[in-house]
């Protein structure tokens, strides 16, 4: 794909074999100061402390979180904040070690500013792991994290009394299910005060993020077309159908729009709205006095390789972002990325995606003891061909149609 914005292009080729490496190269591996196993069994471990003083800061409305707490939910991002280095994580999922690897390599940086597009949760093997450990992260880096709420974050519900307190209006959500029956030693009590808490944090974080040069940041897209002349305050983007239209629109190069554009019922709704690069920049032309746009990162929509640029979007470049490593359509661990998507934009750069790499032995001893059999992760694409075949890989069976 070329670019007409400078922006290098790292996105790999579509439509080959799943299992192919990125073509871009990786950056040099260099050892994590602190191993992905040594970091996993840290938070285990403390992970009664940490909810409990995150619980703490919740109430004391501090929970060290960039743009977290009361409205706006759209997030101006401070000039401060500006002048610094910015990595982009995409979805997460739930693969604690993809977490690890991307924020030991950010972390590298001490003034390091991070932005997480959201969907912490759902899909891969170690939800809780990967709720402690942000808000682990949060509090030893208070205001150097932005967690930009995903549809799967916010998707959770409570209600007291039912046989299934914990709901959701999202599939899949293993989270939810892991707070009605926790395992690994959990508690019923703590999961649910856990599964509170998770609920209540989701509630006060930011929808979107915009950077003083343009640069917009959210989990799923921009509000839909019926919605952009009322556009005309920064207060009108705080109304709750367009903050949900952030959160759970798609991008394509090609939206399906014969039906929708007739149909009131999907045109009002955030989840089904597909938006192309025509629908972008027909909103930033809409929305520019108020709230000028000139580039948009996002995750939600899962890419083979984790990164892509859909084509089309020359004027307004789209970057989709995700940060999991596991199989992005059958969420099998067996054919993990060998390479994780980093975005990284240094102050008056355009944004660059790295790759990050991971040690075999990171893999094996975080994901050994859930997935069978273990994978080369330098295997051959036709040994992964096989390996995947074989069915063994973790939630090998998930229907790949409700891809989030
Ligand atoms: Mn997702």
């Amino acid at each position: 794909m070329s670019s007409e914005s400078g922006v290098t292009d790292t996105s790999p080729e579509r439509g080959g074999d799943d299992c192919s490496p990125p073509p871009t190269p990786s950056t040099d591996y260099v050892p994590p100061s602190q191993s992905a196993i040594t970091s996993l069994e840290r938070i285990r471990t403390e992970m009664h402390d940490i909810f409990g003083r995150a619980a703490k800061r919740f109430a004391a409305g501090d929970l060290g979180l960039i743009g977290w707490g009361p409205p706006p939910r759209v997030h101006q991002i401070h000039p401060d904040h500006h002048g610094k280095t910015w990595y982009f994580v995409g979805d997460i999922h739930g693969d604690f070690l993809a977490w690890h690897v991307l924020f030991e390599t950010v972390r590298r940086d001490p003034d390091f500013r991070l932005c997480f597009l959201g969907d912490l949760v759902d899909r891969g093997p170690m939800d809780i792991e990967c709720v402690a450990a942000i808000l682990d992260a949060a509090e030893r880096y208070p205001q150097q994290i932005l967690w930009i709420v995903g549809n799967h974050d916010e998707a959770i519900r409570f209600t007291p009394g039912a046989e299934r307190p914990f709901s959701a209006i999202v599939e899949p959500a293993e989270f939810t299910d892991w707070l009605n029956a926790p395992t690994n030693g959990i508690g019923a009590d703590d999961a649910r005060a856990w599964g509170h808490l998770f609920i209540a944090i989701c509630n006060y974080l930011p929808r979107a993020a915009r950077f003083p040069d343009g640069l917009l940041a959210t989990h799923g897209g921009i509000p839909l077309a019926d919605r952009w002349p009322h556009l005309t305050t920064i207060l009108a983007f705080e109304q709750d159908g367009v903050l949900s239209d952030f959160t759970w629109t798609r991008a394509t190069s090609a939206p399906k729009k014969l039906g929708w554009k007739f149909d009131p019922a999907r045109r009002a709704t955030s989840s089904s709205f597909e938006f192309g690069y025509k629908d972008l920049e027909g909103f930033c032309a809409a929305v520019s006095a108020v709230f000028p746009i000139t580039e948009v990162i996002r995750g939600h929509d899962h890419v083979d390789g984790g990164y892509e640029r859909p084509s089309g979007y020359g004027v307004i470049p789209l970057h989709t972002l995700n940060g999991f490593g596991f199989n992005h359509l059958t969420n099998s661990l067996a054919n993990y990325k060998h390479e994780l998507p980093l975005g990284v934009r240094r102050a008056g750069s355009p944004l660059e995606i790295t790759r990050v790499t991971y040690s075999i032995d990171e893999y094996q001893t975080v994901y050994m003891p859930i997935v069978a059999p273990v994978p080369d992760i330098v295997a051959t694409n036709e040994e992964r061909a096989v390996i995947d075949e074989s069915g063994g890989g973790y939630r090998n069976g998930l229907p790949s149609t409700l891809a989030e």
